[in-house]
């Protein structure tokens, strides 16, 4: 029988006694402001986790800091799969393991392994065997592997068999089912617990987290194999979240059934991918499932902790696998934490105070689409230390005096502002905040003045479109004027605002005067008419200071 040897203070057992589970590395201290994860899920009596990959854990220093400081559980990313422990029939290889294994130890962190029997990365070796041969390659890998740890109180819990079912909950035709059948799954968890009578047994997958046809199969799976008496004792749902397939519905819900079941739910390789470009609303959307997760793991005493799949965007499985798509770790890739980050801290009770730096100021604010009532913003996106999280809409009245206020907010670069005065000017400015509340600087201020209202056939509308621009200069082409009124206009006025500095060099289709900042366009002798719903255009050129990279804002239209 292997030895395991468990520090046992008052606090954990109970923890013990509360979640059926043993983790020595916890603390009941409370947590601190600036403290980092793993005090603060300890406070909880939780573990929060990463994957850890070994080439970084033994090349780069930030890596290995993260991974130690961060963190008080670890998962090998790669190096306990078969291909990694077992390359050749009986050949056992524990370099990468021993390597993940021996840094938990040194950081006082409880491993999870994984993972024993899976259809992937399994050498070629062990699918082609016959089904005798098979089972007794899956036996004595067991043992070998799990009896390798047993002795070691840092390695507490395996995966047993990881991701045998279908989306539709049937079992997956992988070389283990198609030719032991579903028999190898309740073989496998003999042999573990053979192995390691100490050890947590786990069975792992992914896109289980909610309520659905997977997760009930695996609710059947888990009950059948109980009431046999199957050493089993967690699941775990991998929870690889995709922001634009929404968060999965009845979480909570599906954590409790698998706990009446009498088994922890564990959260083991939580990541949440971006189709990137990433805007301003997934990035909130992404920092909103971070907190879900670790708020469902909170609300049950069935789930010891969560772990996510690495830590740093620099190594992350998802754009191997998904092109597009990426940004889903907690700190970017030059190791700086992400929003989510603040938001896994501040479920597990912390206060994102440690974050200081306000986001950059937004730039290039315009308004288009101004009709009698409304206008539409939109801006440049700011950049921040951890990650923006959403914009505030400034409005004051008039050209000039009157206080600005908050009208509105936006997570993403543009806003539309309704139920304005017809033919009124109104200033706007925006400002950006992030996580901890730090507010930027405002932007730059556009004025907007809106369409004379009512009556008449008359009404139009202008939108600029910036064709090119440089250093020193742009081209603004086609300013689209589109006949908006329910008859033929016969001429037609566009205003709009040209930012400090800046100078008309050349224009064409209209006729440009210049007060001040606003630009006056009228129609030339050639294209003033417009019947309903037709458009036409102009164009300019403009000269700016080379450092300025502004642009004209504010294009308003009127016809008579
Ligand atoms: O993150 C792992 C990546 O480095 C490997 O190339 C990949 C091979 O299949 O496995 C990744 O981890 C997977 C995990 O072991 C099981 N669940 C899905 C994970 C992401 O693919």
């Amino acid at each position: 029988m292997p030895l395991r040897t468990r520090r046992l203070g008052a606090a954990t057992l109970a923890l013990t006694a509360l979640a059926g589970f043993t983790v020595s590395l916890l603390s009941a201290q409370p947590a601190a402001a600036a403290d980092p994860l793993r005090t603060l899920a300890a406070a909880k009596g939780k573990f929060i986790g990463t994957a850890v990959a070994t080439s970084p854990l033994a090349n780069e220093t930030a890596y290995r800091t993260i991974a130690a400081q961060e963190f008080n559980q670890v998962t090998a990313e790669n190096a306990m799969k078969w291909d990694a422990t077992e390359p050749s029939d009986n050949q056992y290889n524990f370099t990468g393991a021993d390597q993940v294994v021996a840094f938990a130890q040194a950081n006082n962190q409880i491993v999870h392994g994984h993972t024993l029997v899976w259809h992937s990365q399994t050498p070629s070796w062990v699918q082609s065997l016959s089904a005798t041969a098979m089972k007794a390659a899956m036996l004595d890998h067991i043992a070998t592997v799990v009896g390798h740890f047993a002795n070691n109180s840092a390695v507490q819990s395996w995966d047993v068999v990881n991701e045998v079912f279908d989306e539709s909950g049937g079992y997956r035709t992988s070389f283990w089912y198609n030719t032991l059948g579903s028999s190898f799954i309740a073989d496998a968890f003999r042999a573990a617990r053979a192995a390691d009578p100490d050890a947590k047994l786990c069975i792992n997958d992914y896109n289980v987290e909610g309520i659905n046809a997977k997760s009930t199969a695996m609710y059947n799976l888990v009950s059948t194999l109980k009431s046999q008496g199957v050493p089993i004792d967690c699941v775990g749902f991998q929870s690889h979240l995709a922001t634009q397939y929404g968060f999965p519905g009845q979480v909570t819900e599906n954590v409790a059934r698998f706990a009446a079941l009498g088994v922890q739910v564990r959260f083991t390789e939580l990541d949440v991918r971006i189709v990137l470009p990433a805007d301003a609303s997934e990035i909130t959307t992404q920092n909103q499932y971070y907190t879900n997760i670790i708020n469902a793991c909170l609300a049950s005493t069935a789930c010891p902790g969560v772990t996510i799949w690495g830590f740093t965007d620099k190594y992350s499985w998802v754009p191997d696998t998904f092109p597009s798509e990426g940004q889903a770790l907690i700190y970017d890739a030059g190791y700086n934490a992400k929003a989510d980050y603040t938001a896994i801290a501040t479920a597990l009770g912390g206060t994102p105070s440690g974050d200081t730096t306000a986001p950059s100021a937004p730039t290039n604010l315009a308004a288009s689409g101004t009709t009698s009532s409304g206008t539409t913003l939109s801006w440049t996106a700011s950049t921040d230390n951890t990650a923006v999280t959403g914009y505030d809409i400034l409005r004051a009245p008039g050209a000039s005096g009157g206080a600005f206020a908050v009208v509105g907010s936006s997570t993403s670069t543009s806003y539309a502002d309704s139920g304005l005065s017809a033919s009124s000017t109104y200033r706007y400015q925006v400002r950006a905040k992030d996580a901890a509340g730090n507010l930027s600087a405002v932007s730059a201020t556009v004025s907007v003045t809106t369409l004379a209202g009512g009556g008449g056939p008359g009404g139009c509308s202008a939108v600029g479109t910036t064709q090119t621009q440089w250093q020193g200069g742009y081209v603004i082409q086609p300013v689209t004027v589109t006949n908006t009124g329910s008859g033929q206009i016969t001429s037609w006025t566009v205003t709009f605002t040209l930012p400090a500095g800046h100078t008309i060099t050349g224009s064409w289709n209209a006729v440009l005067t210049v007060s001040g900042q606003t630009v006056t366009a009228k129609n030339a002798n050639y294209n003033g008419t417009l019947g309903a719903g037709a458009s036409t255009s102009f164009g300019f050129q403009v000269a700016r200071p080379t450092s300025n990279t502004a642009l004209p804002s504010g294009y308003a239209c009127a016809a008579p």
